[in-house]
């Protein structure tokens, strides 16, 4: 048999960062040691989810540390990671996480010039059925002078200067942008490295897949309904389109980058401002969606463009591929 061949000149999502960030002139290595942080934080939670979901599926007791405590909840442990990975780094100041209701000032010996946002663990509810789940996260610069405080991370989603999200699938995949496109790295175990493995990534100008929750027709406006049925029952000579919907927003929305589309959480009269969160979950992948070529809108403008009130507040999102983004805008801005 063939021995497996080991790479040794492997594109590492460390080494592409570091290369991206040499063309910066300014740049000043921190951007790229908090990515490095956050890389560590992600390759654990990987572990964990992968081990956690086993444990579950096996009846074993629940997951123990090495002090034989009863391990916390798989996405307490990720925020625990995430939080700990960043204040370690020397390169933030300042932290939102779902997971916290307020916002997490970093001591100040140890404070950088970064405001990170992010979901440690979107999804969790999924775990127990194995479903895919990730992690979301996006990046500002501590813009306000003075005492860091919730204004530094009510920014709206243009002032992003990086974000990506690892999606928790059959492989662990990170998606990320600095501002210069998408770019893929998947994980390899063998060497617990990201590889990039789909570079410059761009969504299909339309695709054929809608992923909304239909669950809640009784409630929506009736633009998304007149949208969704055009999908189902389109006029004559289309093609109807495929009803995907996971209910893990990584998922959904690295399907709708990968395969062309669209995905809704649109508001609905039981919850006006949808279910998703603006700061950790739309925005990162508003930006995402955008730097590959793609359009995210809250149904009356950019996400992008929201400038946020409060930490945890939520925003109606329909992202993905532009003439299916545009056709839904068509719909909505008709009624
Ligand atoms: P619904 C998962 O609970 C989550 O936060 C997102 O990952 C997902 O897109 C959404 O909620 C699913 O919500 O109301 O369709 O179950």
């Amino acid at each position: 048999a063939q021995p497996q061949r080991i790479e040794t000149d492997s594109m590492t999502l460390t080494r592409f960062v570091l290369a991206e960030q040499k063309k910066v002139p300014h740049a000043t290595g921190e951007l790229t040691q908090l990515l490095n942080a956050l890389l560590t934080a992600l390759k654990a939670v990987s572990s964990a989810v992968r081990r956690g979901g086993i444990a579950k599926l096996h009846g074993i007791a629940g997951l123990t540390n090495i002090q034989g405590e009863d391990q916390h909840k798989i996405d307490v442990l990720a925020n625990k990671l995430f939080i700990n990975m960043l204040k370690s780094s020397f390169t933030t100041c300042l932290m939102v996480s779902e997971e916290n209701e307020n916002v997490i000032e970093v001591e100040t010996e140890k404070q950088g010039k970064y405001v990170v946002c992010f979901d440690p663990l979107d999804g969790s509810s999924n775990i127990d059925c194995l479903v895919s789940i990730g992690s979301i996260f996006c990046i500002y610069k501590k813009i306000s002078e003075g005492e860091i405080g919730v204004q530094d991370a009510l920014q709206p989603g243009r002032n992003i200067v990086a974000a990506g999200y690892a999606l928790y699938g059959s492989a662990t995949m990170v998606m990320l942008s600095i501002g210069q496109g998408v770019n893929g790295f998947m994980l390899d175990p063998s060497i617990g490295e990201f590889v990039l493995t789909e570079r410059n990534v761009r969504i299909k100008p339309r695709g054929k897949y809608y992923s909304i929750n239909e669950g809640y027709s009784q409630y929506w406006e009736k633009g998304v309904m007149d949208y969704v049925n055009n999908k189902k029952y389109p006029k004559e000579g289309c093609n109807a389109y495929n009803a995907r919907y996971i209910g893990s927003m990584v998922a959904d929305v690295h399907r709708t980058i990968m395969y062309g589309g669209i995905f809704i959480y649109p508001a609905n009269k039981k919850s006006p401002n949808g279910k998703l969160r603006l700061l950790y979950e739309c925005n990162p992948m508003a930006y995402i969606v955008e730097q590959a070529g793609g359009i995210a809108t809250t149904g009356t403008k950019p996400v992008l463009d929201v400038v946020p009130e409060n930490i945890h507040q939520r925003c109606p999102i329909a992202l993905g591929s532009p003439e299916d983004v545009n056709e839904y805008l068509e719909c909505v801005k008709k009624v």
